[in-house]
């Protein structure tokens, strides 16, 4: 128990160091609104500490609210993200003050520390990376130079050559977990049947991606779903979000402008592009059973593993954890492969699933239905594995995110596959 008390005080902490650092700015650069499609940064600073003063000091403590009158401000649901600039918000020094108490009172909280509490302190470990995911999409939509570091040192050498798609056999595999720690959403574990099929051995890449724009693949409509097709005409969308020509491709990231590295995931698509994509390559993209089997089915044992390379985490294995700041060359974390030996389906790019976003046969509500339930339905498409910028504590074979099908500013790409 003391082990555990101290691995998740050291998670709480990693998780704040991350925070400050993603909101260590001027001012006016946390209050005010890059695009409408993001909070203000200092929003979701001060959501993170409700949150956890919600779940952890008042829902497992059964301690009063600090500060009632806020909680209104920072219940997502109440306010779109487009009206949050306009609400007295609290400033920047007042969150900070806000969420370092709650911040002490959870760590001294940590000494009556009960088994079925734990999902909770996961869940709120989890909650504060997932928002510091989407404060670096802030970052990566402002003009200005982010001040972060990216460390391409840690790009790991080239794995040995591979074939460029990979046959995952027919049956049945289990997907989901029962771990009482996982998402409601990736809950139960169930057998599925999937039939056999092949999956590209790792991400499409940039280099892949400009050959699908150099073949007029934004302007042929036969190979987009009529609703991409659509939004493409409405966006006048011509390539990835953040790409633009001169001569060259080039790409803004994080406010430097440099070419697009042509062998790196390609990043910034929406589904509609991506499944565009798929069919002008005479493909589609994946289910999401289909991708949990490639990353996790090991046929030989005749069972599902946590991470594609085993059941433990080691950061060796996969671009998880904003070590840097952009996916690293497709083909390498070669000893992250799959038991099939498929690659990266962890860490670089988030990968858009064909499936919508639907409970698990079995799904009950834990602990709120506004995690995940009330985005079942067409609405969304399922996006699986994880991106640089997703911390290992959200990352595994059976976590699940999802996404209206025209967002980009998330740091998404695919990969493809086809039936036998
Ligand atoms: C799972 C990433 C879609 O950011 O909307 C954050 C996570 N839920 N606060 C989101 C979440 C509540 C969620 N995603
Ligand atoms: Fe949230």
């Amino acid at each position: 128990m003391d082990a555990l008390r101290e691995r998740i005080a050291a998670e709480l902490v990693a998780a704040r160091e991350r925070s400050h650092l993603l909101t260590a700015l001027e001012d006016r650069d946390l209050t005010t609104q890059v695009s409408p499609l993001m909070s203000p940064l200092v929003w979701d600073l001060a959501h993170v500490g409700n949150y956890e003063e919600l779940w952890l000091l008042r829902v497992a403590g059964g301690v009063e609210p600090l500060r009632p009158e806020i909680d209104g401000l920072y219940d997502a649901f109440e306010h779109p993200r487009a009206s949050r600039p306009s609400l007295p918000l609290l400033p920047p020094d007042e969150a900070r003050a806000y969420i370092g108490t709650v911040r002490s009172m959870v760590l001294d909280s940590l000494k009556d520390l009960r088994e079925d509490r734990l999902f909770l302190y996961e869940m709120v470990i989890q909650h504060e990376h997932q928002h510091d995911e989407t404060m670096l999409a802030t970052h990566q939509l402002r003009k200005e130079p982010s001040g972060l570091t990216d460390r391409p040192a840690d790009d790991p050498t080239p794995g040995p050559p591979f074939p460029p798609e990979t046959f995952i056999p027919g049956g049945p595999f289990e997907m989901g977990t029962d771990d009482p720690e996982a998402y409601d959403n990736e809950r139960p574990a169930h057998v599925v049947d999937v039939p056999p099929f092949f999956i590209d051995t790792v991400p499409v890449s940039n280099a892949d991606y400009m050959a699908f724009i150099e073949d007029g693949g934004y302007a042929r409509a036969e190979w987009w779903d009529p609703r991409g097709w659509a939004w493409r005409c409405e966006k006048d969308a011509n390539a990835p979000a953040f790409w633009f020509r001169e001569g060259v491709w080039l790409r803004r990231r994080f406010g430097d402008v440099e070419p697009v590295p042509p062998d790196q995931a390609v990043q910034h698509v929406s589904w509609y592009e991506a499944d565009a994509y798929a069919r002008w390559a005479g493909r589609r993209l994946p289910t999401e059973a289909e991708w949990e089997k490639a990353a996790r089915w090991d046929e030989s044992a005749q069972r599902s593993r946590r991470y594609p390379w085993g059941d433990i985490y080691t950061p060796e294995r996969a671009n998880l954890g904003q070590r840097r700041l952009q996916p690293s060359k497709t083909g390498s974390f070669s000893s992250g492969a799959s038991p099939a030996g498929v690659r990266q389906l962890l860490g670089d790019v988030w990968e858009w699933t064909a499936t919508d976003f639907h409970g698990y046969p079995g799904f009950q509500v834990k602990p709120y239905k506004e995690y995940s339930q009330v985005f079942f339905g067409p609405d969304y498409k399922v996006l699986r594995g994880g991106s640089w910028a997703t911390d290992p504590a959200a990352a595994r074979g059976t976590f699940r995110n999802w996404d209206y099908p025209i967002r980009r500013q998330i740091f998404a790409g695919f990969r493809c596959a086809r039936s036998v």
